[in-house]
C-alpha cells in the first residue's frame, strides 16, 4: 500500500536525523543550488531511500537534504520525479507524503516553465495562483486508486490549493528586492517530454496558461490531500508564445536556471524567514 511505503520511507529517513521539519521545499530544474544553504544538511540520495525511484534528469541532483534553511526546519528534494521519466504519478508524489509524515505543514514547490503570457520574460518568476492539470484531467491524477484514509480524503477540495496567506509574503520579499520582477498566474502541467507546438500553445493561451511545464500540479494535489499549504514558484526560463525564433531545449532551460539562481535564493531565502516567523 502507498500509505504504508510512504511510512517505510519516513521511518528509514528519521535514521539519519532527528531533526523535524516545519517546511518541505521541491527544488526544480537547476534550481538545486538552494541546498548549498541548507545548515547542519544530511543528504540522502534517493537510492538509500525505501519506494523512492531514481532521479534521471540532467539538472536533477536525486538527494533529500534535511537541516535548516534561515533558521527554519526543512526538508528539501534535489531533484523530483517527473510523469514522463516513466513512473506512475502516484510514485512522483510518494516524497510528498513522506515530507508530511516528517512533519512539513507547508510545502514550497518550485519548478523552470515557459513563459506563454507575453509579459513573462525569462528570468522572471511567477507564483502559482492555480494550475491546470492536463494529465489530471485526462486521468493521471496520483489520487487515482483503491482509497486508503490514511492517505487523506477520497475527494479532496483543490480549489484553494495555494496559499493566499503565503503569496502575500512572497510579494513582500519581491519588494524588497527591484531586480527580481514576480508575477502571479496559472501554472499549466503538461506531461512532456516534448515540448510544446505552436497549436498547443496557442491552445494552452486559450484556456487561460500564464507559464507552462511538466512537474508541480500532481505534488500540489497531494499536498492538499494531506493537509499541507503549498506555495508554488515557477522560474520563466524561455518565452513560449508560438511566435519565438528560437526553438526551446533543455541547455537553455538550465542556463537560465543558472543565471539568477541568486535572485531565487533570495527569494526562498525571504520567503523561509518569513514563514519562520509566523
Ligand atoms: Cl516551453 N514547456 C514545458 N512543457 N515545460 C517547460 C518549458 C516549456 N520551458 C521550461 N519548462
Amino acid at each position: 500500500m502507498l500509505y504504508d511505503q510512504a511510512l517505510e520511507a519516513a521511518q528509514a529517513i528519521r535514521q539519519h536525523s532527528d531533526v523535524k521539519p516545519a517546511l518541505a521545499i521541491i527544488l526544480g530544474s537547476g534550481l538545486g543550488d538552494l541546498a548549498t544553504e541548507i545548515r547542519d544538511a544530511v543528504a540522502l540520495p534517493y537510492s538509500e531511500i525505501p519506494h523512492f525511484a531514481q532521479s534521471t534528469v540532467v539538472g536533477h541532483a536525486g538527494r533529500l537534504l534535511i537541516g535548516t534553511l534561515a533558521g527554519v526546519p526543512v526538508v528539501a528534494m534535489q531533484g523530483r520525479f517527473h510523469f514522463y521519466e516513466g513512473h506512475p504519478v502516484q510514485l512522483t508524489t510518494l516524497p510528498v507524503r513522506v515530507m508530511r509524515l516528517l512533519g512539513a505543514e507547508t510545502l514550497l514547490v518550485s519548478n523552470a516553465a515557459g513563459g506563454v503570457n507575453p509579459a513573462y520574460q525569462p528570468g522572471h518568476f511567477m507564483l502559482l495562483r492555480d494550475h491546470i492539470y492536463m494529465p489530471g484531467l485526462a486521468g493521471a491524477s496520483p489520487l487515482v486508486g483503491p482509497h486508503d484514509e490514511r492517505l487523506g480524503e477520497r475527494f479532496p477540495a483543490v480549489g484553494k490549493a495555494y496559499d493566499a496567506e503565503l503569496r502575500t509574503l512572497a510579494q513582500q520579499v519581491a519588494r524588497r528586492h527591484p531586480e527580481i520582477t514576480l508575477h502571479e498566474g496559472v501554472y499549466t502541467m503538461v506531461a512532456g517530454p516534448s515540448y510544446e507546438t505552436s497549436a498547443e500553445l496557442n491552445f494552452l493561451r486559450m484556456i487561460g496558461t500564464d507559464a507552462v511545464g511538466m512537474s508541480t500540479a500532481p505534488e500540489t494535489i497531494v499536498a492538499r490531500q494531506v493537509g499541507m499549504r503549498v506555495l508554488g514558484i515557477s522560474l520563466i526560463t524561455n518565452s513560449a508564445t508560438g511566435n519565438e525564433t528560437a526553438e526551446v531545449n533543455h541547455a537553455e532551460v538550465l542556463s537560465t536556471a543558472d543565471a539568477v539562481r541568486t535572485k531565487f535564493a533570495q527569494l526562498v531565502m525571504g520567503i523561509v524567514e518569513g514563514i519562520g516567523a509566523q
